[in-house]
């Protein structure tokens, strides 16, 4: 069903199998157009999300005994819902969120693509029949869910990083709590009701909403919470794993990132310029994977800069619903403000501003900011910290070895990529970039999902996400010997 884009959504909790009011309500807002409310959410309190926590500690039992094959019917369900609706969904994520609508419309199949790939994953959670040191004796290894699973989002892929967190969790028999951004909360409760059709007993899948401090802390300490896997910032990841680790709980964590991008003498320039604006402010820059740091070789460093200035002052800042944009809106005011003064900043200590990062007046109020570009030093902020806006800055590296040891220099370590035509400066950086991922001629951002995702240092932690290594979290190794 189509809506119209001023169309409001009022959402609810989903609490052992009901829709539930809140404690409280919330309002998310269209970013595009500030006078648009996008929906009105009900918010939890620790009690609520206590009561979600024991529905989905009730409902484990029957959840993790049923067959594969229930498993997988589920998912594909949920997956072909999510890829039928596509649009539809995508409309509401770029009004939500404020990614444009093509990348919006494209997250949204991401989300039904994942839910289908676990469909069949949940066939395949296997183990291994192993000889035994003893005669006579048999043992095999097999997988268990972990049981009780918190699924703490963030706003910036609010339908994908969901869907590659509730995907596993239930593939692998798990019950779970889920927790969306208080900035995206429609696109929460969307996935919530597509799920709550796919007939799981009541209890296995819960949806609550509200604030980070309250119901994402209280679901990270509670007792019954069996593993936690967060995406967002640095700072509350660490509060996260604090509280998991007080009492022994899994935990899996995804936070910032610094990706740097180098580009090498004989690379393609033309196809590392592509690779730049589309790693560095396509999304807005809102990816942990943007590509905020361009390393660039000293011969082809000014032809570089001039080229990749020249394309981003002909890209398109504008409304996420209006054909032939770029680049949508800064997400929320809270980070519009951390772009500006990451952008003062950088002017502060001596980066050179080479374009934009102004705030730019649309025909609709909006959180809107022309992409920038800095040449920096590496001790400068701008070359050290997530910005996490499209705000993108240059560091010019003698040769490779340097490039490298730049592209290293960071207390990050999810993404690397180069733009190179030698296979062996290539493979040499495959090898040597202490990261998660690494992208040959490619932008750091933009992942497959069948494959594992995740990074080193202040990054990650824990096991990977996606693919089938995503079972690696969402279930739990038992050791069987057995003497016939
Ligand atoms: O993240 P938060 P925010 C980075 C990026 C961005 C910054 C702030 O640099 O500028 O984080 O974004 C919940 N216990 N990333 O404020 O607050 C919160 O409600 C448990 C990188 O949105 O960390 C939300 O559901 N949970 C990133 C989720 O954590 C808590 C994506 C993330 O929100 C909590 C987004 C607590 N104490 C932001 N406090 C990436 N790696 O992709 C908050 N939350």
């Amino acid at each position: 069903m189509k809506r119209s884009p001023e169309f409001q959504h009022s959402v609810r909790q989903y609490i052992n199998g009901r829709w539930e009011t809140g404690v409280t309500t919330g309002r998310s807002i269209n970013p595009s157009d500030l006078r648009e409310t996008v929906a009105e959410y009900a918010r939890a309190d620790r009690n609520q999300t206590d009561l979600a926590v024991r529905a989905a500690a009730d409902a484990l039992r029957a959840w993790s005994l049923t067959t594969p094959q229930r498993r997988a019917d589920a998912l594909d369900q949920i997956g072909s819902e999510i890829l039928a609706r596509r649009d539809e969904l995508g409309l509401l994520l770029a009004r939500e969120e404020g990614k444009t609508l093509p990348e919006a419309v494209a997250e949204a199949a991401r989300a039904g693509q994942i839910f289908k790939f676990f469909a069949g994953e949940a066939l395949r959670v296997g183990g291994e029949s192993i000889a035994s040191l003893r005669p006579g004796v048999h043992v095999d290894v097999s997988r268990e869910p972990v049981g009780v699973v918190a699924l703490i989002a963030p706003w910036n892929l609010p339908l994908a990083i969901p869907a590659w967190k509730i995907a596993p969790a239930l593939a692998c028999g798990n019950a779970l709590v889920f927790k969306p951004s208080e900035l995206v909360p429609a696109c929460g409760w969307a996935l919530a009701d597509i799920i709550s059709r796919a007939a799981l007993p009541a209890g296995t899948f819960n949806l609550v909403m509200g604030s980070g401090r309250e119901v994402g802390q209280a679901l990270a300490e509670h007792p019954l919470v069996d593993a936690v896997s967060f995406t967002g910032s640095a700072a509350n990841g660490q509060r996260v794993l604090l509280a998991t680790a007080a009492r022994r709980a899994k935990v899996q964590l995804e936070m910032g990132g610094k990706n740097p991008l180098v580009v090498l003498a004989d690379a393609d320039l033309e196809l590392a310029v592509d690779c730049a604006v589309q790693g560095a402010y396509f999304s807005t820059g809102q990816r942990c994977t943007a590509s905020s740091r361009l390393i660039v070789e000293a011969p082809v460093h000014d032809a570089f800069v001039a080229r990749l200035k020249q394309r981003i002052a002909s890209l398109k800042v504008g409304h996420a619903l209006e054909p032939g944009v770029d680049i949508g809106p800064v997400a929320d005011g809270r980070q519009l403000q951390k772009n500006l003064d990451a952008i003062a900043a950088a002017g502060e200590e001596g980066a050179e501003h080479v374009w934009g990062g102004e705030q730019l007046q649309r025909p609709s109020e909006g959180h809107y900011l022309s992409p920038a570009l800095f040449l920096a030093k590496p001790a400068h902020r701008i070359a050290r910290e997530e910005v996490f806006g499209p705000v993108a800055c240059v560091l010019r590296a003698d040769d490779a070895d340097h490039a490298l040891a730049l592209a290293n220099d960071t207390p990050f370590g999810l993404c690397a990529g180069i733009c190179t035509n030698s296979l062996r400066h290539a493979m040499h950086f495959r090898r040597h970039a202490r990261v998660g991922m690494t992208m040959v001629n490619l932008p750091t951002a933009g992942i497959d999902y069948h494959v594992p995702f995740g990074g080193r240092k202040a990054s990650s932690y824990g096991p990977r996400e996606q693919g089938r290594h995503a079972a690696g979290f969402y279930s739990i190794l038992k050791t069987g010997y057995l003497r016939a």
